[in-house]
């Protein structure tokens, strides 16, 4: 697996580095006291409202102590277009999402594959930062990786080829354009479809493909760590790849209940609300 890696020399993508997560030792010291959280997976929606009401007193406690919170995808079961930002369900989780950002916490969101239509409007109504998949960050002298994990699963050919689809402008203006109502069937049926292909499917061909891992990971120059959430099977793993020894913590969903991963400047822990 290696040798066919070490073919594989594209130059280091460190254009989505982000500054503000760097804590230098100049940084004040309750920079460094305050951890970093990490989510992803919540599935937020009106029909889970304790899940809901879990994730607005996180923002209200556990989160208020943070540096940054980073959302790595799949925030929302689904999100068919920023303009259903008035749902009664939505309205509270963006204003303390914002009074999160506005306590001074770094809010960031990455796109998951069932919220990848947040935009411009969303992200300014919360105040949250939108991060490229992947993203690469510094967090106490550690570089780190951050994805939702989602391009990882290369052996879900059927997964790949609709995320194409979806991921493609001209296929998301035409489905902007389109009534909510009429969104929300589709994604009612695709929601539905997508059920029953997973039932066929093997737990094997639903996980991260090595191979990828191991791409993307070269790609990014071997960094430390590597954060995604997307196949709800939370663990941390640990691989060895061309002589560098990586940490995978793969981030639980929050349907039974919430968890979140945490850095500061002693490493990683997971906590369970
Ligand atoms: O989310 P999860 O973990 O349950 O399953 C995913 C993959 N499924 C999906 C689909 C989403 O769950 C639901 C759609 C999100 C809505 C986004 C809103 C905007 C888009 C609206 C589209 C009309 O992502 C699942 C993976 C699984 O992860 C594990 O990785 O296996 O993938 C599938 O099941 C996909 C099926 O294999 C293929 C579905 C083909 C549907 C084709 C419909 C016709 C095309 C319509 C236009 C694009
Ligand atoms: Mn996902």
């Amino acid at each position: 697996m290696t040798s066919e890696i070490n073919q594989i020399q594209p130059p280091p993508k460190l254009d989505t580095f982000i500054s503000e997560s760097i804590i230098s030792k100049d940084s004040p010291i309750s920079d460094l006291i305050k951890p970093d959280l990490f989510i992803s997976d919540l599935h937020l929606c009106a029909s889970r409202p304790h899940i809901t009401a879990a994730f607005l007193h996180f923002l209200q406690t556990s989160a208020t102590h943070a540096h940054a919170l980073y959302i790595l995808g799949d925030l929302f079961e689904y999100w068919i277009g920023d303009d259903d930002i008035e749902d009664a369900h939505i309205t509270p989780i963006i204003a303390d999402l914002r009074s999160l950002a506005e306590a001074g916490v770094n809010v960031y969101f990455m796109h998951g594959n069932r919220d990848f239509l947040i935009a411009d409007r969303f992200c300014n109504a919360t105040k949250i930062s939108l991060l490229q998949d992947p993203t690469l960050i510094n967090l106490h002298g550690k570089r780190v990786l951050l994805s939702h994990g989602d391009a990882l699963c290369t052996d879900d050919t059927a997964y790949q080829t609709f995320r194409h689809q979806v991921r493609n402008q001209q296929w998301q203006e035409h489905f902007l354009s389109q009534s909510l109502q009429s969104r929300r069937h589709q994604v009612e049926n695709i929601r539905m479809r997508s059920e029953q292909e997973k039932s066929t499917k093997s737990a094997e061909i639903m996980d991260i493909n090595q191979a990828a891992l191991a791409e993307l990971l070269a790609d990014y120059d071997y960094p430390e760590i590597i954060i995604h959430g997307h196949t709800h099977r939370p663990h941390q793993h640990h691989l060895q790849l061309d002589n560098h020894v990586i940490t995978r913590w793969v981030l639980g969903d929050w349907y039974e209940q919430g968890s979140y991963l945490a850095c500061d400047e002693n490493g990683f822990k997971s906590v369970n609300l």
